[in-house]
């Protein structure tokens, strides 16, 4: 059944629903059977990392939410967007079928525990959870599409090459790059699914979580990631960077990424201001961010492994830009100085 969603950050949006009946009266819940039962449920601010056991998202017509947080629909909405949205993108711009490319749609709970600044992919429950804010740093709920994607990316690396970081700490601070490198994917990805999903009200930029209200405007950004000062993202590979939380460290692959897709220096896209600096000081021309994805997508799939480092995932990119375009392409050499670009050389 087509519904209406009125979201908290993307406008009115069209969604699918199925009926469902309870004490003999009939409802709507945001579950979605075109796209392998995707749904989304309300863990009623407790702490609950079982599907099962959320609660419904319930509606007694075809309209949920009203744009605004009075309605706790409406963050479902958000979430419901965000997830088709992302299925959408991985099956058309890559052929993927669902999170783990077994057609199945994936699930997330909103409204999850009391002041949570955070949202996760949970391997667990097999879902998305996403607090409403801790009302200091993150004053709103984490349901915007970016966040959306970069989370569910992390289902789509889990069930791919698997990266893993290299230490975690007593606080649970994961560090190290193969953990970078797959928070790094997250932002990636995550901006394209803002890209291909296109919404006017959420316009598509190489920002990630700049809907949230943070005071620095986002929470991280891939053209130029030392200007977040949240988590202190790093531009550049250095040794030292090599023992990096992983958010912190996502910079050096995310900077590559940009690079390859819209080259360096200075440059507006709907309506944002990018400036792109190299290591080397050398210039870099982009190939298009269509092509920059499907060299990571390739890359991710095919070649990378639970420990790849930045040094592998060069090489993992340039192993996919000779398949899709050939040894001696423009596209592979711009993979190739994209990774200079940031200071990973052979
Ligand atoms: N939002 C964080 C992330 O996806 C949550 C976490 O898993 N630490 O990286
Ligand atoms: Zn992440």
């Amino acid at each position: 059944t087509t519904a209406t969603g009125y979201s908290l950050y993307d406008g009115t949006v069209s969604l699918n629903a199925s009926p469902y009946t309870y004490n003999g009266t009939q409802y709507y819940i945001l579950r979605d059977a075109s796209r392998g039962n995707t749904e989304v449920r309300d863990a009623y601010d407790q702490e609950i990392n079982s599907f099962d056991k959320g609660y419904l998202a319930a509606s007694t017509s075809t309209s949920f939410g009203n744009g605004a947080t009075s309605d706790r629909n409406s963050a479902a909405v958000d979430a419901m967007y965000g997830i088709t949205s992302t299925f959408d993108f991985y099956k058309s711009t890559f052929g993927r079928n669902g999170i783990r490319n077994d057609g199945t749609g994936a699930h997330g709970m909103v409204h999850y525990g009391n002041k949570v600044g955070n949202a996760y992919w949970d391997p667990d429950c097999g879902c998305m959870l996403y607090g409403d804010g801790d009302g200091s740093t993150f004053k709103k709920p984490l349901v915007v599409l970016d966040v959306t994607g970069h989370e569910l990316t992390h289902g789509v690396v889990d069930a791919t090459a698997n990266l893993q970081p290299t230490r975690v700490d007593s606080r649970g601070n994961q560090y190290g790059e193969p953990g970078s490198l797959n928070e790094s994917l997250a932002d990636i990805f995550g901006s394209g699914v803002e890209f291909a999903t296109n919404n006017a009200k959420n316009p598509p930029n190489y920002l990630m979580g700049e809907k949230l209200g943070l005071s620095q405007g986002f929470l991280r950004r891939l053209d130029q990631p030392s200007l977040d000062k949240l988590e202190g993202t790093v531009d550049y590979w250095s040794r030292a960077a090599y023992d990096t939380e992983v958010h912190a460290g996502s910079g050096v692959s995310s900077h590559a990424f940009y690079l390859l897709a819209e080259g360096s220096g200075r440059k507006t896209i709907g309506g944002v201001a990018y400036n792109s600096a190299t290591y080397d000081g050398s210039t870099v021309a982009g190939i298009g961010r269509s092509k920059a994805l499907a060299i990571y997508y390739r890359a991710l799939t095919r070649y990378m492994v639970s420990t790849t480092d930045f040094h592998g995932a060069r090489t993992a990119t340039l192993n996919a830009a000779k398949d899709l375009y050939g040894a001696s392409s423009a596209e592979y050499q711009a993979v190739n100085k994209s990774w200079a670009a940031v200071n990973v050389t052979a």
